[in-house]
């Protein structure tokens, strides 16, 4: 009986403390493949990526779009690809995020997380109004140059 009693102890002293995480995400049985790849979560959640003895080494890797191979810089990143991995990260705004595990891009082996209302990052965001401006004063321009036209040609 105290035999049991330890051994119960020890494994749940070894136990991974999971109590934060609101998706705890792992390989999937291929091995190959993250095993929820489209989640949705709050404002405010945290998302663990945790395998253990996995026979390859993987990675979690922000990148910028759906199809993106490259790892964002300054990105999301649990570091170099590893067998046994505890990677949390807590989301804090409204977003959509992609990320992959590097070594096995190729296999396609990525996955997405809609964080609350999943509206784009914020540097999506500024490029519209910039776009917008161009557009505005490129039409701008053109109205006066028909202006100048006509009025040098006198048919106003
Ligand atoms: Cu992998």
């Amino acid at each position: 009986m105290a035999l049991l009693a330890n051994t119960n102890t020890v494994s749940a002293n070894q136990q991974t403390d999971t109590e934060e995480c609101n998706v705890t995400i792992g390989i999937d049985s291929s091995g190959m493949a993250f095993d929820k790849t489209d989640v949705s979560i709050d404002v405010g959640d945290t998302v663990c990526w945790i395998w253990e003895n996995e026979s390859m080494g993987h990675n979690v890797a922000e990148v910028d779009s759906e199809d993106s191979d490259e790892r964002t810089s300054g990105g999301v990143y649990s570091g170099e690809p590893a067998t046994t991995v505890d990677f949390r990260h807590t989301f804090t705004e409204d977003e959509t995020f992609h990320y992959i595990c590097e070594p096995h891009v190729a296999g396609d082996m990525r996955g997405k997380i809609t964080v609350g209302d999943g509206t784009p990052v914020q540097s999506e965001e500024r490029e519209t109004p910039g776009f917008n401006m161009v557009l505005g004063i490129v039409s701008i321009g053109c109205a006066l140059m028909v202006t100048v036209f006509k009025e040098l040609n006198g048919l106003e």
